[in-house]
């Protein structure tokens, strides 16, 4: 699949969003402005129809049956890896393993390549600002092997710090796991210098991308890194569905994560063998819809262009922090010069419950809460922030509802 060379000057984003009929309705009587898009983005009609299609008139299971049907959904279920092979430039449609999202994409990993290759005293270092997919597996793993956690600290700004990644990596190092774009601050990561410094090191590198991949163009051979975890449901596809980008070499030496029916090659009671890699990392009915249905999403993201979905979510995140930046009282958490489509921030004397609780009463959607990264919001010293982030398809009217619910909010609590 060609990327589309479109430039942010000839895509109508305005065309664009009536593609997303969700966002044209009114909510808690007023038009809805959606601005929660790191936890889940919209689906546009076009993957809407492909799944409805799909369910109407294709629906059969994988890689099983002789029949016609079988073979069409199979078809679509493969020509989505391949889809997705080219989409992040993986060497080769076999490292692309069907996962349900990130967080059982890095459960695989930890479980798999973690469980064979950590012994007592081993260290597998995280950042500060993981999320708790890229934390909690980990710290199972290392509870089973004896492997230590050692964690890169986060700057003021809500960057790495780098110094410190570097002295924490040592002979010990056997995993490096971390974030592309952070969930929680929108600090982007410098994930290439991350991985060359781990791979000097002789240690594997996983990056948790499930903020990245929906909002910038992803090339994983270039980052160089060993496992690449995403999410289907942040970039304009289906729940229930995910990736695992992994090195051949790296896959065909790991044993399967979960056993079950389709990733074997011989069973008997004495002894099984298994699959060839991606196969062997997929037990059971995979997510065919979901699969064909991200397949129709990662066109749509193609059509419009990667970059010009890039340069239009940089023009409104910057757009987004001026305006915040002009309300009194209230402080961003993470100011990083590197950020992505995202901001959080915090009132001293309003909870981030409160605030969003009552722009979703004048129709504006965003969240709250510790966004499942409760270490880096212990970093910042804040319970909870206010998340408001972006898509390609928001406006900056969208923008000036926000700001105009927040001072509202704010006068609310005068
Ligand atoms: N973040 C949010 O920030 P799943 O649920 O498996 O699709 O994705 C988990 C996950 C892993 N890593 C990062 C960086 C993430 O942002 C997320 C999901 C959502 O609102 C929900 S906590």
């Amino acid at each position: 699949m060609k990327q589309a060379v479109s430039d942010i000057a000839t895509v109508d984003f305005d065309k664009i969003r009536k593609d997303f009929p969700i966002l044209s309705q009114e909510l808690n009587g007023h038009p809805l402005v959606y601005l929660d898009n790191a936890a889940s983005s919209q689906i546009p009609v076009q993957v809407a129809e492909r799944l409805d299609h799909y369910h109407r008139y294709e629906h059969s299971n994988v890689h099983r049956g002789i029949h016609t049907l079988s073979q069409k959904a199979t078809d679509a279920f493969e020509e989505a890896r391949r889809k997705v092979h080219s989409f992040i430039n993986a060497a080769s449609e076999d490292e692309i393993i069907y996962t349900t999202g990130t967080t059982d994409s890095i459960n695989l990993v930890a479980n798999s390549f973690g469980l064979t290759n950590f012994s007592e005293g081993d260290e597998v270092i995280l950042s500060e600002m993981e999320h708790h997919a890229n934390i909690v597996p980990w710290q199972m793993v290392a509870e089973k092997t004896g492997a230590v956690i050692k964690v890169i600290p986060v700057t003021d700004s809500g960057d790495l710090d780098m110094k410190a990644y570097k002295q924490l990596l040592s002979p010990k190092t056997k995993m490096v796991a971390v974030i592309h774009v952070s969930n929680a601050l929108g600090t982007v990561n410098p994930v290439k210098e991350i991985v060359d410094l781990a791979h000097e090191n002789g240690s594997a590198v996983l990056i948790d991308g499930a903020q990245a991949v929906p909002h910038q163009k992803v090339d994983v051979q270039e980052i160089g890194a060993d496992f690449y975890a995403f999410s289907a449901h942040k970039m304009c596809g289906p729940t229930g569905f995910g990736v695992l980008y992994g090195r051949k070499e790296l896959l065909d030496m790991m044993p399967p994560y979960r056993g079950g029916g389709d990733m074997i090659d011989k069973v008997t009671f004495e002894k099984t063998t298994y699959n060839v890699t991606p196969f062997k990392f997929e037990a059971g009915t995979p997510p065919i819809a979901a699969s064909i249905g991200f397949s129709s999403a990662l066109d749509y993201l193609e059509n419009i262009g990667m970059k010009a979905i890039e340069d239009r979510e940089n023009e409104l995140v910057s757009y987004l922090v001026e305006r915040l930046s002009e309300i009194g009282g209230l402080k961003l958490v993470g100011e990083s010069e590197n950020r992505a489509s995202l901001a959080s921030f915090v009132f001293d004397h309003i909870h981030a419950s409160d605030v969003g609780t009552l722009l979703d009463k004048q129709g504006v959607a965003i969240r709250t809460g510790h966004h499942c990264a409760q270490p880096i919001l212990r970093r910042f010293n804040v319970p909870a922030t206010s998340r408001a982030s972006l898509s390609f398809y928001n406006t900056k009217e969208d923008i000036d509802r926000l700001v105009d619910g927040i001072n509202y909010v704010k006068s609310f609590f005068e």
